[in-house]
Order: structure tokens, then sequence, then C-alpha cells
């Protein structure tokens, strides 16, 4: 039975999304074959199947799972046999931890680069997200994204506690990448895809760990 990702979309088929990414990871990390689904903003009728409106979604042989920590789990526990994605005896909890953590990181990522995604979209996807994200914010785009030096300061300060991590081993789960490196890649591979503005400098630690993790995966 086949296994799909429903992944978020850009213009020239780009896969941007940060929760796509670690589901992306998670699966190729499993060693599990998939096949995926581009979803545009406007195409939510694709996904509709999951009876909520937000990508990834994975369908495993009919089984259908979205949200990118629920996915992570449920591959967790549907392939014991595989790598694990949360090594260690208390491995799904750091991961959780991790994840919600990285959620809270997220939004400084986005007001920093926030234009520059909107132009690597389809044009009737532009006006989606512009049309939503001013709603969210309660202005244009241009002036959140004006304020991104602030706004990458912010990100930068809150990776603090994650350099302070990487001074013990290598990767974010240990010695090798799982799921906590998965997610805070995704958001980095995010920014790296949709715009020039480099969110880490290149003396920081973390740039030397995002390189370390693309390499052992395969995606840079
Ligand atoms: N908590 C969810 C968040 C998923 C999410 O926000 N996905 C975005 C793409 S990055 C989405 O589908 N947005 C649709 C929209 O804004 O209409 C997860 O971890 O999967």
């Amino acid at each position: 039975m086949s296994l799909i990702l429903y992944d978020l979309c850009g213009a020239d088929d780009l896969r941007f999304s940060p929760f796509c990414w670690r589901t992306r990871l998670a699966l190729m990390h499993k060693g599990l074959t998939f096949e995926t689904v581009p979803v545009g903003f406007t195409e939510k009728h694709k996904i509709a199947f999951s009876e909520q409106d937000k990508v990834p979604v994975i369908d495993d042989g009919g089984t259908v799972v979205s949200d990118s920590w629920a996915i992570a789990e449920y591959l967790e526990d549907a392939y014991p046999g595989h790598p694990a994605l949360f090594p260690g005896a208390r491995g799904r909890r750091y991961a959780k931890m991790t994840n919600d953590w990285a959620d809270k990181l997220n939004p400084f990522i986005l007001k920093s680069i926030i234009v520059d995604v909107h132009d690597k979209l389809d044009p009737a996807d532009q006006i989606y997200f512009r049309e939503s994200r001013e709603k969210r914010f309660g202005k244009a785009l241009e002036k959140v994204q004006a304020n991104r030096d602030e706004t990458r300061r912010q990100l930068r300060d809150g990776l603090a506690s994650m350099r302070a991590h990487l001074m013990d081993g290598p990767f974010v789960s240990g010695q090798a990448p799982a799921y906590g490196d998965f997610i805070v890649f995704g958001s980095l591979r995010w920014a790296e895809l949709c715009s020039d503005f480099p969110m880490i400098s290149d003396e920081d630690p973390i740039t030397d760990w995002y390189a370390r993790v693309g390499t052992t995966m395969g995606v840079k």
C-alpha cells in the first residue's frame, strides 16, 4: 500500500513548508518509500478528506494523519523496526518539548521573510497569502518585513538554548540526527528556500549543525 505526503507547494514546485519538511525528513529517516502530492494554499480541496485545512497530511495506505507532530508519533508507533525518530528513554518527551519551543520561534522567521514567501507563490496563492497574513498581522506584508533586523535578532536570541545544547553533541538528538533535529532544520530550510536574507550568521554553531543535518540526510 502506498504512502502519500500532501506537501505545501509554491511556484515552480517549490516545497518550502517548515512543517512538511519535518514530515518529509521523518519519512526519509524511517526509510519509507513515499510519493508527494503538491498542495497550493488555494487547493484545500486536495486535503478535504483529512477533515481539516492544513498540511502536512499523510495517507498511509488508508490511514490518514494530519499535523506534523501527530504524524511523527504515528510513524514512530507504526514502524517500530525502523530507525527511531525519538531515540532514548525520554526521547519522545524531549522531541515534543523541542517541537513546542520551535513552533514559538517560527513567527520570527515568518515576519523576517514574509514578502519573500509571498513572492515564491503562484499568483492565486499570492492573493490568498496576502489577504490572510495581512489580516493576521493587521498590516501590509511589506510593513511586517520592514522590521526584519529586529525579528531576526529575536530568532537568534531564541535559539540560545539550542546553541548551548549543541556544545554537548553534534545533533539536537545526540550523536545522530532524529526528529528533534528535523523540527528546527525544517524552519531554517523554509527560510533558505524562500529568501536570501540569512537567518543565522556564518559564525553561529547552528550554521554548522544545519549543514551536518543536511549532509547526513542528503538534502543539501
Ligand atoms: N501544527 C501544524 C501546523 C501546520 C501548518 O500551519 N501548515 C501550514 C503550511 S506551513 C498550512 O497548511 N497553512 C494553510 C493556510 O495557511 O491556509 C503542524 O505541525 O503540522
